[in-house]
């Protein structure tokens, strides 16, 4: 009986070895013990592991016999409450495990460059820019466009980007004919490899630690468009110029034209430096997108011509259809500021009146009207076909344009509605003298400035009031204050946003 339970009792112990044996190899267990074998790790590309095993490094009158000594004599372990030896078998700088979130491992970026007849060493700089300022690892290639550069200077600029031996790919694309910044940047989106797309003009200098930025804020959100803050580079003396902490955002007005302009003071009062901020239109210069979001959206309206208005197209489209436009702080692009140089092969207004025309028609309700007004030859002209454009805001769910006015660009304002009056505040000081009218002198920003008189012109832009029904005096983007300043008091042009004290006026016919 004893026999046969030892028989057993040994096949037992034999099975649990085999399974243990099987197990070590299966899983490389390795049972704790103190003397652990120096790992085997793994490094950073290029680090040399780096030991410490030479205590004379410390103090140079402690032989390593004492050390041994002391490490002997002492249950160091129990000393310092870790295992120190272990510790000393472990290089200094070992590799651990990156535990960060899976969203900080930021996606990877083409940046897409289109050009026509820029001065290579303008282009060139764009390129090289990015090149030493963007880490390898997030950059997948950078597609350069040729847009039918007439000039042959800048039609040989590939010749001499091969010959550079530059670790970024390259892909060189040129379009067969003059096709615009819109089809250009689409023909790029055939060539794109990397999960965000970095749209950059030719005639720029990325600053340090420029995409990062922007690639943090689609990892956290795919559903945005993200601008760089474009620094300015002086056109004539090419001085690379700047502001420190201004922060900027653009606007449109009811003339389709795009500028610069501030925060509203609410959007600013909890934000530091480094926060990113809502925008209303996107700047076409520098601005990143996730590929597959941009597919997503319809990517740009194809039927653009050339040039203008595609930003404000994009932005209106993103903002409605349930996505953010952003900007981003810490990515800072500089930008050369010039005059459009491009020869259109319109006329340039009928270019951009054509492009405006798609944008009114698909995204604009019954808004048009006011763009209308300032462009009634607009009327004529025949958009071309826009039915994937009314598909896109269809299948999108896209919300009506009201709710864009009111949620993202209320400073604009629509001067017909909820109004006593509009119209020119015309006045006269005395019977003999030619008649003027209050002027906005084409104020574009928030803060504070004077309203002035000025010789009638009929300009919609400049002088165009309406006296509210909640009794407000405004312009299109301000609000008409009476302010004190030292005796006297002074109309001003103020935001008409975050104010509580908006001067009330009312009209008097009988004057
Ligand atoms: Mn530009």
């Amino acid at each position: 009986m004893i026999k046969v339970m030892a028989k057993l009792l040994f096949r037992y112990i034999g099975a649990m070895a085999a399974v243990l044996i099987v197990l070590i190899i299966l899983n490389q267990w390795q049972p704790e013990t103190d003397e652990t074998p120096p790992y085997v790790e793994v490094y950073e590309q290029g680090a040399v592991p780096i030991y410490f095993t030479s205590y004379e490094d410390i103090d140079e009158t402690i032989s390593s016999k004492i050390w041994q000594k002391t490490k002997e004599r002492r249950n160091l372990k129990k000393f310092y409450k870790i295992n120190v030896q272990k510790s000393d078998l472990i290089p200094l700088n070992r590799y651990i495990p990156d535990t960060r979130p899976q969203e900080l491992n930021l996606p990877q970026a083409s940046v897409v460059i289109t050009y026509h007849n820029e001065w290579p060493s303008i282009l060139l700089r764009t390129i090289f820019s990015v090149v030493d300022r963007t880490p390898k690892h997030l950059i997948k290639e950078i597609i350069l466009v040729d847009d039918a550069s007439t000039d042959p200077v800048t039609y040989d600029i590939t010749k001499f980007l091969r010959k550079q031996t530059l670790d970024v790919p390259i892909v060189y694309k040129t379009m067969d004919s003059r096709s615009g910044l819109v089809r250009a940047r689409l023909e790029a989106m055939k060539e794109i490899k990397g999960h965000v797309v970095v749209f950059l003009d030719s005639h720029m200098e990325v600053n340090r630690g420029w995409l990062e930025p922007l690639l943090l804020e689609i990892s956290k959100d795919r559903r945005i468009l993200v601008m760089g803050h474009l620094d300015y580079i002086n056109s004539k003396t090419l001085d690379y110029n700047f502001i420190k902490d201004y922060r900027t955002r653009y606007g449109f007005d009811w003339r389709l034209h795009f500028f610069e302009t501030y925060f509203r003071p609410s959007q600013t009062i909890d934000a530091v430096s480094t926060s990113t901020l809502p925008g209303v239109v996107a700047v076409g210069s520098a601005f990143a997108i996730d590929v597959s979001y941009f597919r997503e959206i319809g990517m740009y309206d194809r039927g653009m011509k050339i040039w203008g208005g595609d930003n404000i197209e994009l932005s209106i489209r993103i903002w409605s259809c349930g996505g953010r436009v952003l900007h981003a702080a810490c990515s800072k692009v500089g930008h050369i500021a010039r005059n459009q140089p491009y020869s259109f092969l319109d006329d340039r207004l009928n270019v951009e009146l054509y492009n405006y025309k798609r944008i009114v028609e698909v995204w604009f309700d019954e808004y048009k009207e006011y763009v209308y007004d300032i462009y009634p030859q607009m009327k004529k002209i025949h958009p071309g076909d826009l039915s994937s454009q009314f598909a896109i805001r269809k299948q999108l769910f896209c919300k009506p344009f009201k709710w864009f006015l009111h949620n993202v660009w209320p400073e604009l304002f629509p001067y017909k509605q909820n109004v006593e009056e509009w119209g020119m505040v015309v006045g006269r000081i005395q019977d003999s003298s030619p008649d003027l009218c209050l002027d906005n002198n084409r104020h574009l920003f928030p803060t504070p400035a004077r309203l002035l008189v000025k010789p009638c012109t009929g300009d919609r832009v400049s002088q165009m009031m309406s006296l509210t029904k909640d009794e407000h005096l405004r312009t299109v983007l301000q609000c008409i204050v009476v302010a004190q300043e030292n005796y006297d008091f002074v109309p001003l042009l103020h935001s008409c946003q975050d104010n509580k004290n908006i001067s009330t006026w009312e009209y008097n016919v009988s004057m």
